[in-house]
């Protein structure tokens, strides 16, 4: 699977470090994700202060004499976005040793089949579409994911080890009866959400024009659209965000997020998040209908839109350098594609910009051993959307920690390359194989991304 040879005439002699085009942001601090795009408008910039405030916002229970943040659940995971987006960055899977409370990681569920209508999961008949494992009082929550753990043992090329964790998830304490018997479990753990609104501006033509589901070039790499249900427009549309691309736009996410993880209705989804045998749930008062308002749901898709793209670091570095050589050499570019143009844009920065989020934004099979074996759209059990890089050597920094792809189960890049398999496995061996020496170069390209 020979990459493109690197050295054509024009070719940089090293990684544009405007990652985010000139929407780019050159800090490197705790607060890294959290900045505004430069160039905003004076209004933009407002709404994207206000909608700060409702993302770190702690919603509460219904009635409360703070009506403008009271419909908290009935159930929910929890209460405000930055719970499990800290400082606009990455959650945290459970801690096995049960000492921090850590949360971003969920569990999505659905049963065998697609709905009629709009092709997505079917969900649980009496869970729904996810598990909210808290709830507020007099409410019961639906259950607790809990994680098993296997230690998968295996050796770079020159012989030295390396020990990988494989989870295995499971509903304990279902409160509303069993789980349907074909009931499938989605892990999901919350991304860093920064230049969200330049992956939206990529015209969904360049997207598409990069997908060949039949893989008909012979590279060994196939590369689907996931098309999903657009609410907003009630017809199919290009899936972008998640990591199975199951959503089209910033503000279903937005409002999915509000309504799945917090319980906070609007006008996308506008009943409260309680299947039919939940009746404490479905009694319980509310919010207001919806609990967020329309202008209020766009206030905060604009401060989802417009996080600013943090730079890259030590661009110039030798290692930084040869690491970004190797990434091309050994067929990481495939999917994670470098670099993309900008469309249009509602909001002026955001458009016409070249940015570098090292994805292509499209599905991949990525093996069985990532697999979670539940289907979203057109995404399969084993496919998964190219994640974009722009961020990864940050999160430690804004988070404390990192743990990475789709649920957190690499504890460091080397183990999340070596995580990849499917069409990522030809590049995985050819990682596998460097010497020591490339992998760490490879290695210091990725920390300065
Ligand atoms: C309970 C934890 C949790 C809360 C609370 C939460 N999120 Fe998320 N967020 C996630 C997870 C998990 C994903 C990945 C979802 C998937 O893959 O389907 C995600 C994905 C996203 C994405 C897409 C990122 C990408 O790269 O595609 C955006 C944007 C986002 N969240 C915004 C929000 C906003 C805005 C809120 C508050 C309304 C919020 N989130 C609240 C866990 C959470
Ligand atoms: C076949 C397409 C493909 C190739 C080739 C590929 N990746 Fe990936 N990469 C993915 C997908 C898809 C994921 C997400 C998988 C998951 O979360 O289960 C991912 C995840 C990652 C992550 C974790 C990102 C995060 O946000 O948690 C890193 C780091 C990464 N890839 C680096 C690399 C490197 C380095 C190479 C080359 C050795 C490479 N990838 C080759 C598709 C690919
Ligand atoms: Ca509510
Ligand atoms: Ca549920
Ligand atoms: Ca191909």
């Amino acid at each position: 699977m020979a990459a493109a040879t690197a050295c054509g005439p024009g070719r940089p002699a090293g990684p544009a470090p405007d990652l985010g085009g000139e929407t780019t942001r050159g800090d490197a601090t705790l607060n890294a994700f959290g900045f505004p795009a430069p160039k905003l408008t004076n209004e933009e910039r407002r709404l994207f202060e206000r909608g700060d405030s409702l993302f770190t916002r702690n919603w509460v229970t219904a009635p409360a004499s703070t009506d403008a943040r009271d419909g908290l659940g009935p159930t929910f995971n929890a209460q405000s976005c930055s719970s499990c987006h800290l400082r606009d960055g990455r959650g945290a899977p459970p801690d096995p040793a049960g000492e921090a409370a850590r949360l971003g990681l969920l569990a999505r569920l659905s049963v065998t089949g697609a709905d009629p209508v709009t092709g997505g999961p079917v969900p649980d008949p009496n869970y729904g579409g996810q598990l909210q494992d808290r709830a507020v009082l007099g409410v019961e929550p639906e259950g607790a994911l809990e994680i098993d753990y296997e230690t998968i043992e295996g050796a770079y090329g020159d012989g030295s080890a390396y020990e990988l964790v494989a989870p295995t998830y499971r509903v304990v304490n279902p409160a509303f009866g069993p789980l349907a018997p074909d009931v499938m479990i989605g892990p999901r753990l919350a991304p860093q959400i920064v230049g969200m609104g330049l992956l939206e501006a990529i015209p969904a033509e360049d997207i598409l024009a990069a997908a060949d589901p039949d893989d008909a070039d012979g590279d060994g790499i196939s590369g689907r659209a996931n098309m999903v249900w657009d609410a907003r427009a009630g017809e199919t549309a290009l899936g972008r965000f998640g990591w199975k691309a199951n959503v089209a736009t910033v503000e279903q996410q937005t409002a999915g997020a509000f309504h799945g993880d917090i319980g906070i209705t609007s006008g996308l989804h506008p009943d409260q998040n309680c299947p039919p045998p939940q009746t404490a749930c479905s009694q319980a008062p509310g919010g207001g209908r919806p609990e967020l308002p329309d202008t209020r749901l766009g206030t905060v898709t604009l401060y989802t839109k417009t996080l600013a793209v943090p730079a890259m670091r030590g661009g110039d570095d030798a290692d930084v350098r040869a690491g970004w050589e190797l990434f091309e050499q050994i067929g990481c570019t495939s999917c994670h594609t470098p670099t993309h143009r900008t469309g249009d844009a509602d909001i002026a920065a955001l458009a016409r910009q070249t940015i570098h989020p090292y994805t292509d934004l499209l599905l991949h099979d990525m093996g069985e051993a990532l697999a979670d074996g539940r289907p979203d759209f057109a995404a399969s059990g084993r496919e998964w959307r190219t994640p974009p890089l722009w961020g990864l050597g940050l999160i430690e920094v804004v988070n404390g920690a990192r743990f990475l792809l789709h649920d957190g189960r690499a504890r460091t890049l080397e183990e999340a390359i070596l995580w990849h398999g499917g069409e990522g496995e030809p590049a995985r061996e050819a990682f596998r194989l460097l010497p020591a020496d490339d992998r760490r170069k490879l290695v210091a390209f990725l920390e300065a991304l």
